[in-house]
């Protein structure tokens, strides 16, 4: 056997177990995204007034023994998309931006009206009940999982609170 040879065996028996690592790792990240954590009941709520910010609610269902957290959500929908909370205070429902969810293992977490949302800005049309918007849930732990969120209308009154206090935003 030549000098070559050796050599690229000797490379190749140095690499070969960071590459079986890695792709175990790889196997492993990608199989957390697809069981530890999983969505359910998404919903948007359709746009009542144009140029107007709208919410979207789903669960998120934690079947690991692990927490995580949701950091951000991304959309071609929306220019912007905060994560907020509301809460009554004094009887008056108010609402603040809160950087992340924290997903305690083995449970579900609601976001919900009067409770953790989506708040979706800038839309790039209206919100039509009957449509989809695809949305990119950003996981601490996870990582990037999409979602397909119908548009649904909702006779819930509180939509209304829900803009005034948006009336600072452009
Ligand atoms: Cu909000």
């Amino acid at each position: 056997m030549n000098s070559y040879y050796q050599f690229v065996l000797k490379i190749f028996s140095w690499t070969l177990p960071a590459v079986v690592f890695l792709l175990a790792n790889l196997f492993y990240i990608t199989n957390l995204e697809a069981k530890d954590i999983e969505i359910s009941d998404a919903w948007a709520r359709a746009s009542i007034i144009k140029d107007r910010p709208t919410s979207a609610y789903f669960t998120i269902t934690n079947n690991s023994s692990h927490e995580d957290f949701l950091l951000s959500a991304n959309s071609f929908s929306a220019k912007k998309i905060e994560i907020h909370k509301s809460k009554v205070e004094n009887g008056i429902a108010r609402m603040m931006r809160v950087d992340t969810v924290r997903i305690p293992p083995n449970k579900k977490t609601k976001l919900r009206p009067g409770g953790y949302h989506l708040m979706l800005f800038e839309l790039v049309k209206p919100a039509k009940a009957g449509e989809h918007m695809r949305i990119n849930l950003v996981f601490k732990v996870t990582g990037e999982k999409s979602v397909m969120v119908p548009v649904k209308k909702s006779a819930n009154m509180s939509h209304h609170n829900h803009n005034k206090m948006h009336h600072h935003t452009k």
